[in-house]
């Protein structure tokens, strides 16, 4: 059964890969199994119809004959535990992969998502640079204390799992930032992510739709 996914029709990253959809489709790809796509505007996710599959009117969710996910955390550990490819067979390592999981979307994407909502949401209030100033400083002890766990390997725990995929697909917003590069060691890390031939379809894929929703009716609304 070929599961369905939901997307931005017309996402505000123009097609930067930033939106959630990015890390299921990378998941995807690197299990090789096939996925539709269905695009949804803004107001389409908060009517009843994708309400009913997301209590919180976003994106992503799965639908796969009567099951249906949202969260895409859940997503990617679903998919992983059905398909070889992103979780050890080895139950500790396996524990320890999803330990990762859970660590890029508990611990480490927070302070991102709250930097970023700080430089998009709060430019014009008065303590505007005090404010990003302590955000990123949190960001900052989160990547100091990732880089000194990550160390010298290439990966998080020994072979690429989920744990890797998500904590990428969390790091890829602070492009643009400087923040990664003061971290040579996860700038490295975030660019081995990177130049993984399924990270590079999934991000085509999501690419292609900013491309055309430019044909289809103008820029997308700018981030
Ligand atoms: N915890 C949920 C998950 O992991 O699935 C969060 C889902 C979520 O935040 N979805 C966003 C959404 O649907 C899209 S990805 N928002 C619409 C709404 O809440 O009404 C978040 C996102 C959006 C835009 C950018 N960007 O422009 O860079 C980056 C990330």
């Amino acid at each position: 059964m070929i599961p369905v996914i939901t997307a931005f029709e017309r996402s505000p990253d123009r097609g930067r890969g930033l939106a959630r959809d990015m890390r299921v489709r990378w998941a995807l790809e690197e299990v090789g199994q096939p996925y539709e796509v269905r695009l949804l505007s803004f107001p389409e996710m908060k009517q009843p119809a994708h309400l009913a599959l997301h209590p919180f009117g976003q994106i992503p969710t799965w639908e796969e004959g009567d099951l249906v996910l949202f969260e895409s955390g859940a997503i990617v550990l679903h998919v992983a535990q059905h398909h070889p490819g992103l979780l050890p067979d080895d139950p500790d390592a396996r524990a320890r992969a999803i330990m990762w999981m859970f660590a890029a979307l508990g611990t480490v994407e927070p302070p991102i998502v709250d930097l970023s909502m700080t430089r998009l949401f709060e430019r014009k209030e008065p303590r505007y640079a005090r404010r990003v100033h302590a955000v990123e400083t949190r960001t900052r002890q989160r990547l100091t204390e990732l880089s000194a766990r990550l160390g010298s390997a290439a990966l998080l725990d020994g072979a690429f799992s989920g744990g890797d995929l998500l904590m990428v697909t969390v790091l890829l917003r602070l492009e643009g930032t400087g923040l990664l590069e003061e971290h040579p060691r996860i700038d490295a890390y975030v660019a081995r992510g990177r130049e993984r031939p399924a990270f590079r379809r999934a991000f085509d894929a999501q690419h292609a739709v900013f491309l055309d929703s430019l044909h289809a009716g103008g820029p997308p609304p700018a981030d």
